[in-house]
């Protein structure tokens, strides 16, 4: 993440340079537009963002923050992170009324749910917040100004990839182990793997199955998975503690190595997984881009310069073998922004 940080502060910096080479021999749009983010930086200084995570202490959630932090920083606006202790609506909803009680210039936030999300962020909408989706989404297309997140089904699909890379031929038994449904990322996610699993001729073994976003939960799953389809080639577990749960309970059962295990996200902990072969690849995303565009497009939104409605990021697979590549490693997420 620190290489990432730098090429996002060369971003804003690039922005500053070139409003400044611009008066030497300016192309007469690229000079407006320099002129115009300038301006947009200077008229949101003192606005009041806040930052909605999707849970606390997730590390991609954590360094989704240490984007919006920089990003911030930049714009000289104030930044306020809050976050559920469990990523869940009826947790996160009443934190999302008192956003509303409030009244932030802006909210970056991670709904925790498609439908029980959309009333508590449509009341922060009507009261004048500029409202910038990051991550998770929810239905109702008339919510967020600018949404941010990765391509989840590329995502999904990469994992089914992964797994025919790792040696997976076509009629191998698998399974899908995702949080919970309603949660628009990980449903995307499902659903780029399902669609490639059919295309490499993969046997899902059952239904995709859910962890409710607690490792210990995704164990719990894996190992009765594993005694009910004991020749299981592969698992696909779809966000960080889902995965770290998987990998554990495969571990447990002995079969590590044996049963591939995908998962998505690259945690610390993750990445000692991955080193100690509990875990065979992890699609890791950007969660500090997200968070830096997202309070971009947050400013330009309060400024009246032009937002980009829809962006979509990039994801990358992590393995053993490329896990130290510095191009690899800047994207492993962090425990808190100074490490
Ligand atoms: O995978 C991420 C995030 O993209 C998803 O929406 C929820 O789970 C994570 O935060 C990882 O725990």
């Amino acid at each position: 993440m620190r290489s990432a940080k730098f090429v996002a502060a060369g971003i804003v910096a690039s922005v500053l340079v070139g409003a400044c080479s611009s008066a030497a021999s300016p192309a007469p749009a690229s000079q407006a537009a320099a002129s115009q983010a300038a301006a947009s930086q200077a008229s949101a200084a003192g606005k009041k963002i806040t930052l909605m995570v999707g849970v606390k202490g997730d590390p991609f959630y954590v360094s989704m923050q240490c984007g919006a932090q920089d990003a911030a920083k930049a714009a000289g606006v104030s930044l306020d992170t809050q976050g559920p202790d469990k990523f869940d609506a009826t947790l996160q909803n009443p934190m999302l009324s008192a956003v509303a009680a409030a009244k932030p210039d802006a909210l970056l936030v991670a709904p925790n749910d498609v439908k029980a999300s959309v009333t508590p962020l449509k009341t922060i909408q009507d009261g004048g917040t500029k409202i910038v989706l990051v991550d998770t989404v929810v239905d109702d297309p008339s919510i967020g100004v600018s949404r941010i997140a990765t391509d989840n089904v590329l995502g999904g699909k990469k994992a089914a990839d992964a797994l025919q890379q790792l040696g997976l031929a076509a009629g191998a038994k698998v399974l899908v182990i995702s949080t919970d449904p309603g949660v628009s990322t990980v449903d995307l996610r499902v659903k780029g793997f399902v669609d490639e699993a059919k295309v490499l001729g993969y046997t899902l073994v059952s239904d995709t199955q859910y962890s409710h976003n607690q490792a210990s939960t995704g164990a719990q799953v894996i190992t009765a998975a594993l005694q009910a389809t004991p020749d299981l080639a592969g698992v696909f577990a779809t966000n960080l503690f889902t995965a770290q749960g998987v990998a554990t309970g495969i571990k447990q059962a002995g079969k590590s190595g044996t049963v591939k295990v995908v998962g998505f996200d690259a945690g610390p902990d993750q990445i000692k997984q991955l080193q100690a072969g509990d875990v065979q690849a992890l699609v890791a995303q950007k969660p500090y881009d997200i968070g830096f565009q997202g309070i971009q497009q947050a400013v330009n939104a309060l400024t009246g310069a032009p937002v980009t409605a829809q962006i979509q990021t990039e994801s990358i697979v992590v393995t053993k073998d490329n896990m130290n590549q510095p191009d690899v490693a800047k994207y492993i997420y962090k425990a808190n922004c100074g490490s």
